[in-house]
């Protein structure tokens, strides 16, 4: 029996008010690209009768308008889990429109088939190929997609013929066993395959597949600027001296890099510094500069979750499969970020914090405690495990009217135990084996802005009484407070 090639519409006719629906792809890459626009039709079709419709929606991370967007704006989306970075969404979860849960992106795919979210009704799958076996080639990216598959009642493919069939030997496809059967990972250093190259599911289970043609959503970063490059600077000149000083490996050690802005700058950081020897990385996103740096033979191997490369950079892989292929390989997020791995290969990770406090906690989500960002995505599960774990951010943001620097993070994703250094353009701050007084000294002195050192060192002299951590709890927020009040944290006083 062949597999029905059939319309985006009759795909989506097969969802319905309330499902479950799990999707392909990490970030925008290997992200379906019609299904859901098709759904949302539907949806809003409905709600012009009168009917309710909303679906559930899970994902690998954030993915393109045409899934997130889409949905989000047709009012289609019952709950969403787990990272996201759609401005349209982000939107709705912080107006209460949407209920949003975010998850460690190791974890989505196991708390999947415990159970915890409910059944999967339908999976919608990015493919390069699928046979009339049931044989799934994947393109881009993994992401949950080989739980979404096997969980799911029914399969919705998506053939994006934007890429080629020889990327066969890309991806490296498996799922664990669930307690109490779970056995050790087997993944000892980033080359390392444990699986299939293809996903198997029972055709029976195919709904049709929707032919499309489009190329990921995936955008440039802004360009390198003074405060990044001294940021990446000062990452590269931090693992050059602890190379130097023995505490890293003389081998070195793979680098897992974080997404955004300072991360890209970060990594061109990491090529250029001669004092850096040629090293891999075990990581989840796969971004430009991580292509550049295979190119120029910095980065000798890397293992991720996605390609998630602009269409220039992408057609350029695949121009050039005979390099690339060797020394790439592509994991379900449930291994690309798996904490067993993370701690056995001693990963050097490097992420970005949005807020950090004094003593050392990092808040990678919330804006002032309350509004979402976009998720805690893997930098959870990297830094916990780490070998070293690095926290960046420039010392200011909006324009010197935030300090990221505060007496107590607004909201906790990283703990004070599992940070090692934080770094900005102004320098590092090397928090391993300080107690909390000694850690706040640091940070003070050496990452926080000029503008901002005299207000933290005052707020720390407030409590002189010897306390282990000198929190002066009815002041604590005054920088936040004063922000929400006069939109500048410049303005803060210690008095309540
Ligand atoms: O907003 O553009 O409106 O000015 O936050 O800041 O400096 O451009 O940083 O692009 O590197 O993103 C943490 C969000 C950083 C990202 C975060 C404002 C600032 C700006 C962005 P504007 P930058 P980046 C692997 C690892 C969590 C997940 C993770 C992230 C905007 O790195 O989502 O690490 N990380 N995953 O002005 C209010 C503050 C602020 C602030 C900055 N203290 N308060 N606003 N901003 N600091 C990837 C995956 O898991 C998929």
């Amino acid at each position: 029996m062949s597999i029905k090639i059939i319309s985006a519409q009759e795909a989506a006719s097969h969802v319905k008010h309330d499902f479950n629906v799990a999707f392909s792809g990490f970030t925008p890459a290997g992200s379906p690209k019609v299904v859901a626009g098709a759904i949302a039709e539907i949806a809003k079709a409905e709600h012009a009768k009168g009917n309710p419709f909303k679906v559930g929606v899970l994902t690998g991370a954030s993915t393109g308008d045409t899934l997130d967007g889409v949905l989000t704006r047709a009012e289609a989306v019952k709950f969403r889990t787990p990272y996201q970075s759609n401005k349209d969404l982000r939107n709705s979860m912080n107006t209460g429109k949407i209920h949003y849960f975010d998850r460690h992106l190791s974890s989505l795919p196991q708390d999947m088939r415990y159970g915890f979210f409910g059944d999967i009704d339908v999976a919608v799958i990015e493919a390069a190929d699928v046979t009339d076996e049931g044989e799934i080639l994947l393109t881009s990216a993994v992401g949950i997609a080989p739980t979404a598959a096997s969980l799911a009642k029914k399969i919705i493919i998506e053939r994006n013929s934007s890429h080629p069939k020889e990327i066969r030997g890309l991806h490296d496809l498996l799922e664990l066993q669930d307690p109490p059967y779970r056995k050790d990972v087997g993944i000892c250093c980033p080359e390392e395959r444990i699986g299939e190259p293809v996903l198997k599911v029972d055709p029976a289970k195919i709904i049709g597949i929707v032919e499309t043609t489009s190329n990921d959503e995936i955008g440039g970063f802004t360009p390198v600027d003074e405060t990044t490059a001294k940021i990446g600077d000062n990452v590269a000149n931090f693992l050059a001296e602890q190379l130097k000083k023995g505490l890293i490996p003389k081998e070195f050690l793979p680098i897992q890099s974080g997404v955004g802005n300072v991360a890209n700058a970060v990594l061109g950081s990491l090529g250029a510094n001669p004092d850096i020897p040629p090293f891999k990385m075990y990581t989840e996103v796969i971004q430009d500069a991580v292509i550049d740096l295979m190119k120029a033979g910095h980065c000798t191997f890397v293992s991720g979750c996605s390609m998630t490369v602009t269409p220039e950079v992408l057609r350029g892989i695949y121009s050039d499969l005979d390099f690339f292929k060797p020394r790439m390989v592509l994991r379900p997020q449930e291994i690309s970020n798996n904490p067993e791995i993370v701690r056995r290969l001693g990963l050097i990770t490097i992420n970005t914090a949005l807020e950090a406090d004094i003593f050392g906690n990092v808040n990678s989500t919330h804006v002032l405690g309350t509004k979402m960002m976009n998720g805690i995505g893997g930098s959870g599960d990297f830094t916990r495990n780490a070998y070293l774990s690095i926290f960046t951010c420039p010392s200011v943001a909006k324009g010197g009217k935030i300090s990221p620097f505060v007496p107590m993070v607004s909201h906790q994703d990283h703990s004070e135990h599992s940070v090692d250094i934080l770094i900005t353009e102004q320098g590092v701050a090397d928090l391993r084996g300080k107690s909390p007084i000694q850690r706040a000294e640091t940070i003070i002195e050496n990452c926080v802005h000029p503008d901002y050192k005299q207000m933290l060192r005052d707020y720390l002299a407030l409590n002189d009484k010897g306390l282990h951590t000198p929190h002066t709890l009815g002041v604590v927020f005054n920088m936040h407070e004063e922000f929400l009040k006069s939109g500048d944290m410049r303005n803060t006083k210690w008095e309540r």
